[in-house]
C-alpha cells in the first residue's frame, strides 16, 4: 500500500495524499522517500501545473515519526539525508498547495510551510511541539514560522510547543484561506485549477521571485522582479494573453 497516493483531481493538477492514517500520517523515512520521488517527477512533468498535498480528516501530518527517531543519534539522522527529501519540495518549480485538516504538527507543520498556499479546515491545528521531545525543529520550523507569523508569536509556539487553531493561524498570516473541514480539499482543487489556467511561465517566475526576493535586500529583490518581468515579455503566452484581451476572447496558453 502506497504511503503517498497520487491522484489527478483536475486537468493539470496533481494531488498527493499522505496515507498513514493509523499513525496520524507521521512522516516516516519511507513516507518521506515516496513524497520526494513524487515531487521530483511531478516537477518535471510538463502537464502538471499545480500540486496539492493533503492528509486526512484527523491529520495532515503529526510530524516526524517518533518511533523511528527514539533510539538514534545525530550520525544516523545525518545519514538519513532528510534534506534531500525536503529539497525536492523546496525546489519544486510548480505551485504547491497544502490542504490541511486536523493536526499539522512538527514536521507536518513544516511540510505545510513548504507549500506556497495553505488552505486550512476550521478544525486544523498548527504547532511545533518538538521542544516537548527534547529536540527542536530541523526543517525550517524556527525560520519559516518566524517569517510567517513574526518572531514573538513563533517564539511562543516554539518554546511552549502549544499549537494554534486554524483561525489563529489565519490571523497570524500562516494560512491563506480557512474553509469548513469538508471543503478544504475541494477549495484547494479550485485554487489549483485557477492557477493551472494561468500562463505557466508567469506562474513559475512569480513563485521563484517571491521566494528568492523575500530573503534578499529590497533593492536586490526589486531588481530580480524587474528582470523576471522583462523576461516574460519574450513569452508567447504574454502575446497571446494581451492579444486575447484586446480581441475580447479567452486566451489559450502553451507554457512557451
Ligand atoms: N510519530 C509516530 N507515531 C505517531 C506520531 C508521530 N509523530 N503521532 C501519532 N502517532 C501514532 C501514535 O503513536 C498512535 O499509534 P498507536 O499507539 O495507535 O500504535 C497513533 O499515531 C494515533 O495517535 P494518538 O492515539 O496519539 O492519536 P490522538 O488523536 O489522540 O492524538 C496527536 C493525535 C497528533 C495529537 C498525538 O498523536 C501526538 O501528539 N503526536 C505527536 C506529535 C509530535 O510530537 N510531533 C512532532 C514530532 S518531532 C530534525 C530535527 C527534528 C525533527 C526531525 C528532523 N533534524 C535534525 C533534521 C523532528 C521533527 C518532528 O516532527
Amino acid at each position: 500500500m502506497s504511503l503517498v497516493v497520487l491522484e489527478h483531481p483536475a486537468e493539470h493538477v496533481a494531488l498527493l495524499r499522505l496515507n498513514r492514517p493509523e499513525a496520524r500520517n507521521a512522516l516516516s523515512p519511507e513516507l518521506r522517500a515516496e513524497l520526494r520521488s513524487h515531487f521530483l517527477s511531478l516537477s518535471e512533468e510538463r502537464a502538471i501545473r499545480a500540486i496539492i498535498v493533503t492528509g486526512d480528516r484527523k491529520a495532515f501530518a503529526a510530524g516526524a515519526d517518533i518511533r523511528s527517531m527514539v533510539s538514534i543519534g545525530p550520525a544516523e539522522m545525518m545519514r538519513r539525508g532528510d534534506d534531500l527529501n525536503w529539497g525536492a519540495i523546496r525546489h519544486c518549480p510548480k505551485p504547491v498547495i497544502a490542504a490541511v485538516n486536523g493536526y499539522a504538527l512538527g514536521g507536518g507543520c513544516e511540510l505545510a510551510m513548504h507549500a506556497d498556499i495553505i488552505v486550512a479546515g476550521e478544525g486544523a491545528l498548527f504547532g511545533q511541539p518538538e521542544v516537548k521531545l527534547g529536540i527542536m525543529p530541523g526543517a525550517g520550523g524556527t525560520q519559516r514560522l518566524a517569517r510567517a507569523v513574526g518572531r514573538y508569536r513563533a517564539m511562543l509556539m516554539l518554546l511552549t510547543g502549544q499549537p494554534i487553531t486554524a483561525r489563529e493561524a489565519y490571523e497570524a498570516g500562516l494560512v491563506s484561506k480557512i474553509t469548513p473541514d469538508e471543503d478544504t480539499v475541494p477549495e484547494a482543487i479550485a485554487i489549483a485549477r485557477a492557477i493551472a489556467a494561468m500562463p505557466p511561465l508567469a506562474v513559475a517566475e512569480i513563485k521563484q521571485v517571491l521566494h528568492a526576493g523575500l530573503d534578499a535586500p529590497l533593492d536586490t529583490a526589486l531588481m530580480l522582479e524587474r528582470r523576471a518581468a522583462y523576461l516574460l515579455f519574450d513569452s508567447f503566452d504574454k502575446r497571446e494573453a494581451m492579444t486575447a484581451f484586446l480581441e475580447k476572447r479567452s486566451a489559450t496558453f502553451s507554457g512557451t
